[in-house]
């Protein structure tokens, strides 16, 4: 959690969610994006979910990141109540291993978008936040080429190591 007023809120359906949605936080952390992390069930406190999304442009908020499994459905009724991006994680914590979930999140009917990406993946759910950030922010556009920078780096080296062993 960052001190300065938080530019992404990040929710998690379930506190049993929190391992899965973890590197959403830490990668937004590691850019130096404000963020704040709340737990909140569409199912379980829906009115306290409608009460979030409602008041989070007014509060600061730019982007949204959701984290459901099951019949996912926090996305969704987040989006139903801002009109910030919202970026749904579908969580594999079902026995259907996250397709319910991913199903739940990304078939969104016409009118009230969600950003899906895949299950379990809170890193690019992050990064596409931070993504949307830098659109006015060229400091954190910075950091973001230095990211990719950095990962075709890593590559370059394993490929490296690859090609002399053989
Ligand atoms: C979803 O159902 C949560 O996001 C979680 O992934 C799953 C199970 O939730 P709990 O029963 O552990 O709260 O709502």
């Amino acid at each position: 959690m960052s001190r300065a007023a938080p530019l992404v809120g990040i929710l998690l359906g379930s506190a049993a969610d929190r391992d899965v949605m973890a590197p959403a936080w830490q990668t937004l952390s590691d850019l130096g994006v404000a963020h704040e992390v709340r737990i909140c069930s569409a199912h379980r406190t829906p009115d306290r979910a409608a009460a979030y999304a409602s008041e989070a442009r007014g509060r600061g908020l730019r982007v949204l990141i959701a984290g459901a499994g099951a019949a996912a459905h926090l996305a969704g009724a987040l989006a139903a109540h801002t009109t910030l991006p919202v970026i749904g994680v579908p969580i594999s914590s079902s026995p259907l291993r996250g397709l319910d979930a991913l199903h739940a999140t990304v078939q969104m009917p016409s009118g009230v978008p969600v950003a899906t990406v895949a299950i379990d993946g809170a890193r690019n759910a992050a990064l596409l936040a931070a993504q949307i950030l830098a659109l006015q922010d060229e400091e954190l556009a910075r950091r973001l080429a230095q990211w990719k920078a950095d990962m075709a780096d890593e590559v370059d080296r394993a490929d490296a190591e690859l090609a002399s062993g053989n």
